[in-house]
């Protein structure tokens, strides 16, 4: 089914996403005083013009009914929580650790099916209500989008193959991360979906991805069938599609950072998101870095990080998922 319902949808929205990032001119996205948060929330209103009307600036308070919907105070709330928790956990002063303003434009385009990072700031569509509700209400899905900045001024992890599906798998891993850290669930309490709740009703599924089981999130023939995703190396995507299974195989290192949390205990951000944050940012990942690179390096960083018995967590997560580190 890969060539049908949302996946071929998604190749042209790939498409389509990297005409805007082609076509979109350099902002003037200059860092603020270090450490102090700097939101601007702009609205599309309906049409594709980046980055629309500025309707809520950093400090000002929510705009409520001056918007048809919640979606720029949703916006600005997601922006904050996300900026905190890297800030608070891990210490990094936004996605380029020196401030950089966050931007946010809602009510991009006409029913459009998706939220993203565009290398400069984030795009949120209303989604068409039919397969996908509304983006910004979605905190794990604001924070992976951010934390596609975070990995392009960090790994730099190219948006293909193997490296890209850890540029997915890690945009996934601190969303999850960010939303458990909000509402204070610790990784065996916490659901480990991917935007649940971004499913219309009518859909049969719960979210568009489930770290815990991989390929289970959905089964629907509106979004191409059932949910794609791999937890086990043996079961790879070679194919093409998805810039070769980015959103596919990132199931395999989804499922890994799942049992290694379950596996050190306690809450996902406390030890594992710290393992697998300085495993990124460490500069020792290559753009190209495949599964096996990334996973030898995130078992020598919780040796560093921590003790022998961390690695050895790790590395039987590691195992969990067909990879010996
Ligand atoms: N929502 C998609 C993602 O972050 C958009 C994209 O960039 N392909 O993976
Ligand atoms: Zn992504």
């Amino acid at each position: 089914h890969d060539d049908q319902g949302v996946r071929a949808a998604a190749d042209d929205t790939t498409k389509h996403d990297e005409g805007i990032r082609a076509a979109r001119a350099k902002g003037d996205h200059s860092a603020v005083s270090a450490g102090a948060i700097n939101r601007k929330i702009y609205s599309c209103n309906g049409t594709t013009n980046l980055p629309g009307t500025l309707i809520r600036a950093e400090g000002q308070k929510p705009i409520g009914t001056r918007d048809a919907s919640q979606d720029p105070d949703e916006c600005y709330a997601g922006f904050g929580a996300t900026f905190d928790f890297y800030k608070n956990v891990l210490g990094r002063n936004s996605i380029n650790d020196s401030g950089l303003p966050l931007i946010g434009s809602v009510h991009y385009g006409k029913k459009y099916d998706n939220a993203m990072w565009d290398g400069e700031q984030m795009i949120f569509g209303d989604g068409d209500g039919v397969i996908f509700n509304g983006f910004t209400d979605e905190l794990d899905v604001i924070g992976h989008e951010l934390t596609h900045g975070v990995t392009q001024y960090t790994a730099n992890l190219e948006y293909e193959g193997e490296s890209g599906a850890l540029n997915e798998s890690i945009s996934d891993c601190f969303g999850s991360m960010i939303k458990q850290y909000s509402l204070k669930q610790d990784s065996a309490t916490a659901d480990w979906l991917i935007g649940d709740g971004l499913l219309a009703k009518g859909i049969n599924g719960v979210a568009l991805r489930s770290m815990k089981e991989p390929g289970t999130a959905y089964d629907d023939p509106q979004l191409g069938g059932q949910d794609p995703q791999p937890s086990n190396y043996a079961n790879l995507y070679k194919g093409k599609s998805d810039n070769g299974g980015v959103h596919i195989n990132s199931g395999i290192p989804n499922k890994a950072f799942y049992l290694a949390c379950i596996g050190l205990g306690g809450n996902s951000w406390d030890r594992c998101g710290k393992i697998w944050y300085q495993t990124l940012t460490s500069g020792k990942l290559s753009t190209r870095a495949n599964f096996q690179a990334f996973a030898d390096l995130t078992a020598s960083v919780a040796a560093t990080l921590y003790d022998a018995d961390a690695r050895q967590k790790v590395v039987d997560a590691w195992a969990g998922v067909g990879i010996t580190v």
